[in-house]
Order: C-alpha cells, then sequence, then structure tokens
C-alpha cells in the first residue's frame, strides 16, 4: 500500500470506524490495508499514488459498464443542470420505474429508496403487514444488507428459531427469522411444516453472490415458488447483485419463476445510491401513502442517481450487450481453470454470466457449508499476489468478481498470466 493511502488509512481509523464507511473495504479477511483510490475509469482504479489496477469488484456490481460510461456521465451532468435533489416527484423516476417494470417480469409497481438494505428490509416489513405473518425464512449465506430481520444466522438444528447475526439484533426479533442451507427445500419442507402458518415470507438470493458465487440447483427456485404459494407465503427474490446483471430481467427471467416481490440495487443506480422494491400491484399498493404499510427516504428518488440508473439501463436495454458480456466471463473464467490447472492448484468456478467466483476446493459448492470448507485460507496469498500485480480483487473470499463491458480480451489474458504467476506461487 503505498505512503499516502497509509497516511491516510491510519487518519480515517480515527474517525471512522475501522477507517472505512462498510466493513468488508477494510481488508481484514485477507489482511491487507486498502489502497486508497483516487479515480477510476473503464476497467481501471488509480490509488493515491498513481497506481492503476485492472478492477473486479466494479464497485461490488453497479459498474457494469466499466467506471465513467460517457453516455452515463452525461445523463448526471446534464441532470446536475437542474439542481441535485428536490424532495418532489419528478419525470426521471418515473421514466426509471417505466424501465423496471418493463424489464424486470414480475415487477408491477416499484418504490424507489437509497440502498440494497433499505429494499430488503421494506419489502420484509411489507410482506409481513400484507401477510400479517411475523416469521421469515432466508439461507445461509445469502446477505441482504444489514437490517435486523435479516443479519441472523441459523439457530442450531435444523428449522429452528434464528440468532442475532450481530450485537444489537434483540433475540426476540432474531428469533422471528429462520436462516436454512441454501439448495436445500428438505429444510424448506420442514421449516414450513413447523410454522407454515406463521410465515410471512421467503427471501433468497436466486443466484446467490454473498458466500462466492453459489447457483440454485435444478428445481430449488422452482420448489420454493411451489411451496411459498400452496402455503400463503410471499417468495421475496433479493436481486439487488442478479438484478439486470445475469439478464435485464435478472435471474427471475433466467429461470422464468415469478416472485411476489424483487428488491433491486447496485446496476439501477448506475454508480450512484439507488435501492428499489417491487412485484405485485395487489401486495405494493400496500405501501403508503396507497396503503398504510409505512416506507419513507428523503432521497429515494434522487435525480442524479435516477438519471444515472436510467442512462445505464438504457444501454443495457441492447441484449446483444449480454452476449458479449457471456463471452468475456466464459473467456476469464476458463482462463483462470486453465491457468489453475497448469499451475497444479486445485479450485471450482461457479460462474452466472459475468458474475463469478472461484474456490480452492475439488468439490462442488452448492451451499454455505461447502463454501466454508473450501481452503480459503489459499485465497489470502492468492489476493495479495494478484493485489502486488495490480489486479483489484474483492478482499475476501466470500464475494464475486465482476466483469464489465470495459474488459477486453488483452486485459482479462493479462489477468489470466497474472493469475498463472500468484498460483504457482501458493
Ligand atoms: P447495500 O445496502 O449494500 O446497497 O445492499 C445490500 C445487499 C442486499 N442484497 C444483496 C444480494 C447484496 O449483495 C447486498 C450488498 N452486497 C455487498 C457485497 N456483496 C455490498 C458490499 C458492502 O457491503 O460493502
Amino acid at each position: 500500500m503505498g505512503k499516502r493511502s497509509k497516511e491516510l488509512f491510519l487518519k480515517a481509523q480515527e474517525i471512522i470506524p475501522g477507517g472505512v464507511n462498510s466493513p468488508v473495504r477494510a481488508g481484514r479477511s485477507v489482511g491487507v490495508d486498502p489502497p486508497f483510490i483516487r479515480r477510476a475509469d473503464g476497467c481501471y482504479l488509480w490509488d493515491m499514488e498513481g497506481k492503476r489496477y485492472i478492477d473486479y469488484v466494479c464497485s461490488w456490481g453497479p459498474m457494469i459498464l466499466g467506471h465513467r460510461h460517457p453516455e452515463v456521465i452525461q445523463a448526471i451532468s446534464d441532470a446536475l443542470e437542474n439542481g441535485t435533489s428536490y424532495g418532489a416527484p419528478t419525470e426521471l423516476e418515473l421514466n426509471l420505474a417505466k424501465m423496471i417494470v418493463e424489464t424486470v417480469p414480475s415487477v408491477e409497481m416499484v418504490r424507489m429508496v437509497n440502498s440494497g438494505t433499505e429494499a430488503t428490509m421494506s419489502a420484509i416489513r411489507l410482506a409481513r403487514g400484507f401477510t400479517n405473518r411475523d416469521m421469515i425464512i432466508k439461507f445461509d449465506g445469502c446477505y441482504h444488507g444489514h437490517n435486523d430481520s435479516s443479519l441472523v444466522s441459523a439457530g442450531s438444528g435444523m428449522a429452528t428459531f434464528g440468532i442475532p447475526g450481530s450485537p444489537g439484533i434483540p433475540a426476540d426479533l432474531a428469533r422471528l427469522s429462520i436462516s436454512l442451507p441454501f439448495n436445500s427445500l428438505e429444510a424448506v419442507e420442514k421449516a414450513v411444516e413447523k410454522f407454515g402458518a406463521q410465515i410471512a415470507a421467503v427471501i433468497v438470493e436466486p443466484i446467490a453472490g454473498n458466500m462466492g458465487v453459489v447457483l440454485p440447483e435444478e428445481g430449488f427456485l422452482e420448489g420454493l415458488r411451489e411451496i411459498t404459494k400452496e402455503n400463503g407465503i410471499l417468495l421475496i427474490f433479493d436481486e439487488v447483485i442478479t438484478g439486470f446483471r445475469v439478464s435485464p430481467g435478472g435471474a427471475q427471467e433466467l429461470y422464468n419463476i415469478m416472485p411476489d416481490l424483487t428488491c433491486l440495487g447496485k446496476i439501477i443506480g448506475g454508480g450512484l445510491p439507488v435501492g428499489a422494491y417491487g412485484g405485485r400491484k395487489d401486495i405494493m399498493s400496500q405501501v403508503a401513502p396507497d396503503g398504510n404499510i409505512y416506507q419513507a427516504g428523503t432521497l429515494s428518488g434522487n435525480p442524479l442517481a435516477m438519471a444515472a440508473g436510467m442512462a445505464t439501463l438504457m444501454i443495457l436495454k441492447n441484449k446483444e450487450i449480454y452476449t458479449r458480456l457471456e463471452e468475456k466471463s466464459r473467456f476469464l473464467f476458463s482462463g483462470l481453470k486453465d491457468a489453475a490447472v497448469k499451475a497444479g492448484v486445485d479450485i471450482v468456478i461457479n460462474r452466472a454470466g459475468s458474475m463469478g467466483s472461484l474456490f480452492f476446493t475439488t468439490s462442488p459448492v452448492v451451499d454455505f457449508t461447502s463454501a466454508k470448507a473450501t481452503n480459503a485460507s489459499k485465497y489470502i496469498p492468492f489476493y495479495k499476489e494478484m493485489l502486488a500485480q495490480r489486479i483489484y480483487l474483492a478482499p475476501s473470499p466470500f464475494e464475486s468478481i465482476f466483469i464489465s463491458l470495459a474488459h477486453n480480451e488483452e486485459i482479462m489474458k493479462k489477468t489470466i498470466d497474472f493469475a498463472f504467476n500468484a498460483f504457482k506461487k501458493l
């Protein structure tokens, strides 16, 4: 880490918890202090010393077009001419809402918020209010932001009450959340058998991106849809990562499943703070002021953020882009696999479109237990060696590698060569 980043990090740690505004950025899982970033462009980041990195974090997903896409920058600066925030309805937010309703199959009505956490928190409250039930089911290793009801880990034993995932979460609230193994319909059936009439919703990342990438097994999502429908339970797809990432209509389009509510974020803000939740009109119309389920936000629908999101989604309307992203992703991940094999290192790659992750293991990774059983300690030297070669990966083995339109073959070939060097040193 360069001198200036070191200085800034020391100062930041005095007045910002951990010196960061989101824990994972502190690099604690890999024991590396974070470079401070001065600017970004295309698929590159520059730190305070002017060192350039190839960026595979992409701001944790939003930057699918690459940094500073000219049309996104132009849209923000055009909006800027008219001010920054009004706290009043605008055509910009209507346009983005229309784009989401037209593109995400199950969304008939949508409400903008300012983060993925706000989206899932609001969707959970809405599900509880609509069903007049209190319990929710989530899945181990899935992350839905830091709201109290979803920051819950699995209790001991199958299908038992959740335990607070953090101090400050009341045990009584955590007990209303059950965390089950991802991909286990059997566990869901057991929990529904036990608590069915008390369960308001099942919330799931349809393609998990927070334990590394883990794909739904054949029939898992279909099974969730069936079980929830049969028991008057709402199905919430948390597509904060997968929305407009794995396809324009997200995982629900890819797998042809219609959830009752969908949470979005990241890409729909084009790099500015936006989240959204939406779904069936009969449910969404229960949200204040139409209905009596309360949710609000000073900067919800912020004009600059709406402009950035709209410009991004307008570009993503061109489905050919997803073909290009798929080709890029196939090139990179097959190259990483070949490099590992050549270096004699065992890795498993899970991938969905332009998001993917590598696990140091020989066995399939299908849930959080198998993800945690991988040789995550090997990720640390790998991460350090890649950073030394200026490849900027997530500072945690349980995140995703994101590819943008700005990553070209030459840049990914270089990444693969550097990964070979890193694998050889393991
Ligand atoms: P935010 O509140 O961070 O905008 O979104 C929360 C969230 C909700 N749902 C899913 C599926 C998510 O992945 C996230 C946030 N993702 C993490 C990284 N995987 C953001 C990075 C961070 O926490 O700094």
